[in-house]
Formats: C-alpha cells, sequence, structure tokens
C-alpha cells in the first residue's frame, strides 16, 4: 500500500521514510500537488486529522499526517501545537529559522529552574474518509541551557534526553527514530497497518 504523507517538512519525509520501511511513500509534490494546510485547531490530534482530512481529499488514496512540536511546562505547553510558528503572528508567513526559534525559546527559559519538557506527534492514518486512526505519543526530556548538536531538524539541538546523556540532535537518525515521539507514534501505526486484513 503506497501512503501518501502530508507534511512539507523534508525532515519529516526522511524520518518516516525510514520509520516506515518496505511501504511506499509519496509526498504531496511526489504526486504534483501543492498542499498548504493551515493548521487552526489547538490541538495536535485536531491538526492531524486536518491535514490527513485535506490531503484525503485531493488524492483520495491512504495518507498518514504527522502534526508535532515541543512542550515546555514552564511556558504552560509552548511553542506547543505553535511550534513551527513560534515567534511569528499568526497570520503571518515571516516564519523564523529553526536556529533564531531555539534562541527565542532559550531567552524565554533563561534562569528558569524547571525544564523538563516534552516532544509531541499525533500522527494520523486515514484509510478512507471514514476509516482512520490517530495516536499520540511523547518523548520525554529537559531542556538545555545551550544548543548542542548538529543532527536532527527543529528543537532538537535544545532538547536534552537524560536516559542518553545528550541532546536529540547527537542522535544518529537511527537512535533518534527509536526513541522520538515520531518514532513511538510510527511504532502504533504499523502495528494497525500490521493488524488490517489483507
Ligand atoms: P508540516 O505541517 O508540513 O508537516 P511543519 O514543520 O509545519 O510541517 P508541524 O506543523 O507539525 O510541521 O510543526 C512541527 C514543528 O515542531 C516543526 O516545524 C519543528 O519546529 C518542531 N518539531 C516537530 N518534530 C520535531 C522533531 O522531531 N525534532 C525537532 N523539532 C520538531
Amino acid at each position: 500500500m503506497t501512503l501518501y504523507i502530508a507534511t512539507n517538512n523534508a525532515h519529516k519525509v526522511k524520518e518516516l521514510a525510514e520509520l516506515f520501511p518496505g511501504i511506499p511513500l509519496r509526498t504531496p509534490a511526489d504526486a504534483g500537488i501543492e498542499f498548504d494546510h493551515d493548521e487552526t485547531e489547538d490541538s495536535f490530534l485536531g491538526n492531524s486529522l486536518g491535514k490527513a482530512r485535506a490531503l484525503f481529499g485531493l488524492v483520495k488514496a491512504p495518507v498518514l499526517a504527522d502534526d508535532s512540536g515541543l512542550c515546555v511546562d514552564a511556558l504552560g505547553g509552548a511553542p506547543g501545537v505553535r511550534s513551527a510558528r513560534y515567534g511569528s503572528p499568526d497570520d503571518g508567513r515571516t516564519v523564523l529559522s529553526a536556529r533564531d526559534k531555539n534562541e527565542l525559546l532559550l531567552r524565554e527559559m533563561e534562569g528558569r529552574r524547571d525544564r523538563t519538557c516534552r516532544f509531541v506527534c499525533a500522527m494520523t492514518l486515514m484509510l478512507s474518509e471514514h476509516r482512520f486512526v490517530t495516536v499520540q505519543e511523547t518523548c520525554e526530556g529537559r531542556l538545555l541551557e545551550s544548543s548542542r548538536g548538529a543532527e536532527g531538524f527543529g528543537y532538537d539541538p535544545v532538547f536534552f534526553l537524560p536516559g542518553e546523556g545528550l541532546s536529540m540532535a547527537e542522535l544518529s537518525l537511527e537512535r533518534k527514530n527509536r526513541l522520538s515521539h515520531r518514532g513511538r507514534a510510527a511504532a502504533r501505526i504499523l502495528a494497525v497497518l500490521a493488524s488490517l486484513p489483507d
């Protein structure tokens, strides 16, 4: 079964390709589709389902959607569902670079001792308009005081995994996929796929 993936984020595409071995994945661009879904919901689940529905409406074939982000407890869960747009106006086309978002976040957290945070990933597998499953998984960590590492993307350099003694951006792709919010969500979606009748 080919899965259309409802994302324009090349980093996610790379991680998903490793997480779904043997399953052909097609991006909207591969299908010649311009996919630009507005994320208007206030939950990862709502946005994940929204992206899946929007792309399913265009391709009428099985779709996989990922809505994810970083939630910092001391900031009331921010950047949260606004992780991609953190530091930019809501209407805005201006989106800060990952480096600028990380610097902003570190400034906001300056002097704070409570640094617990988690990555969240809501992943939706939509098989048809009325057949879908969304799972939501997390990866717990602590916000660093300065960036570390050059792998991964987004907030990975400021996210410390106490169990590894490393930042997410210091992990190989394989290790990140084993531990990450996206890796955990993908494992559950793979179990659903495996349980489907032929
Ligand atoms: P699509 O909507 O096209 O999938 P996006 O980047 O806008 O791309 P989201 O709306 O799900 O995706 O926003 C997720 C943001 O959260 C992303 O831009 C990163 O800043 C951050 N993020 C998500 N997963 C991450 C990860 O594994 N490592 C680091 N940052 C991550």
